[in-house]
């Protein structure tokens, strides 16, 4: 009798592309479930918040959204913002609402150069380049503390407090996850980002906590580095990086650096993972709503399908994880690219030849 792994998906396409490349997403994983032969089952259930739900209901999901969540066995997210809200509302009303309540204080973005996808970087040409910027995903610059006050002593003199956080917990608890990380990498390495210098609270207890961590890990080489100069070394010396632990904010800015040097922002995947698995983790792809090409059927699929295989790993269906992204290899080698890295495929023919790609996977005995 063939025993069947069920995993229950709610799927957020929200805003504009993420709905176009959420539905790719799906097909991948929803063709990796018909070849199983019944052994694996993804029961998607569709949520329909994001800005066109705000233009009806005043709020950015059901107030009782995050009871109706909680209990998936993951999230698979598309993008979010739109025009008609404003970004900070449209952000904090979601994708934050869910990643900071439902604590998925990790978040991965694998930067990866695929075959076919000219890079900018000259390296890439002929250095393996693969690297994670592991992204603190609870605190830091997104604490969401602070406030706005004066207002009433009249124009051109209000002010506005924000206030970073950092904790010894939360910069601890990001920093031991970057290092089992980096120990299960060929190069085993982690890469600290700072900027100590000037801020002299937050990132000064920041890097207390690296040094205290690392010393339980002596098998892995560290660094630490001030963002500035991480930014420069991601062009320069890119094969110098294997895992990169960053605060918040920091890191979401050197993971778009980093995809946009892979190829395009359209490649990136992502997990925000709450690694205690208390709650539901959610993957999406790092790229937003993109106002510019919504609507046409050209956006790039890859970080959201790259997503998915992240979500396999997460449901410990590594063989599957891996075949997806062999698939996803063998569509850019073909030349099946969209407009963003410099081909002329629509989504939909750049799904297909992934789906097309998903090699049968081995028998089991
Ligand atoms: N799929 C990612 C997404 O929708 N991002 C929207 C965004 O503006 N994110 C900013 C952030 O999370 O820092």
């Amino acid at each position: 009798m063939i025993m069947t792994q069920r995993f229950s998906i709610a799927s957020i396409p929200a805003d504009r592309v993420g709905r176009e490349v959420v539905a790719a997403g799906r097909r991948v994983l929803e063709t990796i479930a018909e070849q199983s032969n019944g052994e694996i089952a993804f029961d998607f259930t569709e949520f329909p918040w994001g800005s066109d739900y705000y233009a009806r209901h005043g709020v950015m999901m059901d107030p009782h959204g995050l009871e109706a969540l909680k209990d998936f066995d993951a999230i698979y997210f598309g993008a979010v913002g739109w025009e008609n809200v404003p970004d900070h509302v449209s952000l904090w009303g979601l994708r934050l609402n869910i990643t900071q309540n439902f604590d998925q204080w990790a978040n991965i973005r694998p930067v990866k150069f695929l075959p076919g996808v000219t890079s900018p970087l000259r390296k890439a040409d002929d250095t393996e380049l693969d690297w994670i910027v592991v992204r603190e995903n609870s605190e830091g610059e997104y604490a969401g503390l602070g406030g706005r006050n004066l207002a009433g002593r009249g124009p051109g003199n209000e002010m506005a407090l924000q206030t970073s956080l950092f904790t010894e917990k939360g910069c601890e608890r990001i920093m031991r996850f970057a290092f089992d990380l980096a120990r299960t990498r060929t190069v085993k390495k982690v890469s600290s980002v700072t900027k100590s210098n000037a801020q002299q609270y937050g990132m000064v207890l920041w890097d207390e906590v690296f040094t205290r961590v690392a010393a339980d890990y002596p098998d892995v080489a560290t660094e630490s580095v001030l963002v500035d100069a991480m930014s420069a070394k991601f062009i320069l010396k890119p094969e110098d990086l294997s895992v990169v632990v960053a605060s918040n904010l920091n890191a979401d800015i050197l993971s778009d650096l980093g995809s946009a040097l892979s190829g395009s922002l359209g490649l990136a995947a992502s997990a925000n993972l709450n690694p205690e698995r208390r709650f539901p983790s959610m993957f999406e792809p790092v790229h937003g709503s993109a106002p510019d090409i919504a609507g046409q059927g050209i956006s790039n699929p890859i970080g959201a399908i790259a997503s998915a295989a992240l979500m396999l790993d997460h449901f410990g269906l590594h063989e599957e994880a891996r075949r997806v992204e062999a698939a996803i290899e063998s569509a850019t080698a073909s030349g099946q690219l969209t407009r963003d890295i410099g081909g002329t495929a629509d989504t939909s023919s750049v799904t297909d030849a992934i789906v097309a790609a998903l090699l049968p996977r081995l028998a089991t005995v």
